[in-house]
């Protein structure tokens, strides 16, 4: 068991998005079954905090805006290499709207990432060329957060980026399983939870939070 620590704990509730729930652009196989999971959390969190992918229309990472390419595919971008998607969480759409469901009152912050046409931004701390920060670190730096704790879509994607990138940035972090799901592309899944392990971001069960 592990109890939540009311000052120095933050909930990061990543892109729980209709675009990534099924029936969206981009369906994670069961993602809307993470939104009951993370409401129960939200209520017992002091504090917690959401982001939302928000691409503008033809951005980089959409496979629409490479001719000849398929979604899942993958192209070199400056940065390097970059798995190509399906039109999503395109800004003011439904798609990018929260889940009706998701409890977002509570949220003091939602952190917009993936803005900017030629950058894809999976994680919440730094965009994929891996220097471009958010500014996340230094809020939830300036706030007193140590500890965070992880949940929403995709678990191989968007979570485990800001794990790894939350790890680094010297928080520990905490990947709730049961309140994640994962797209799973070719190995994607298990190669992201043994990434995470080896940069010491911790698998639990939402069972063990007290
Ligand atoms: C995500 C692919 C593209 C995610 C976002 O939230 O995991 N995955 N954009
Ligand atoms: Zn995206």
């Amino acid at each position: 068991m592990l109890s939540i620590q009311d000052a120095t704990d933050c909930l990061v509730i990543i892109d729980v998005q209709n675009d990534f729930c099924p029936g969206g652009a981009l369906a994670v196989p069961d993602g809307d079954a993470v939104v009951p999971a993370i409401n129960s959390l939200s209520s017992r969190f002091g504090h917690r905090v959401l982001t939302q992918d928000w691409h503008p229309a033809g951005h980089l990472s959409f496979a629409s805006s490479h001719p000849g390419k398929a979604p899942y595919a993958t192209a070199t971008l400056d940065y390097g290499e970059q798995v190509l998607w399906p039109d999503h969480c395109v800004q003011g759409t439904p798609g990018a709207a929260f889940h009706e469901a998701l409890s977002t009152l509570g949220c003091e912050l939602v952190l917009r990432k993936g803005f900017r046409r030629e950058i894809d931004s999976y994680s919440a701390f730094y965009e994929n060329d891996r220097k471009t920060p958010t500014g996340l670190s230094g809020y939830l730096g300036t706030r007193g957060f140590k500890r965070l704790f992880m949940c929403g879509l995709a678990t191989d994607f968007c979570v485990a980026y800001s794990a790894l990138d939350a790890r680094r940035e010297g928080f520990e972090v905490y990947v709730l399983d049961d309140a994640c799901r994962a797209i799973d592309l070719e190995g994607s899944l298990a190669n992201a939870w043994q990434q995470m392990q080896d940069a010491g971001a911790e698998r639990m069960n939402t069972a063990l939070l007290k």
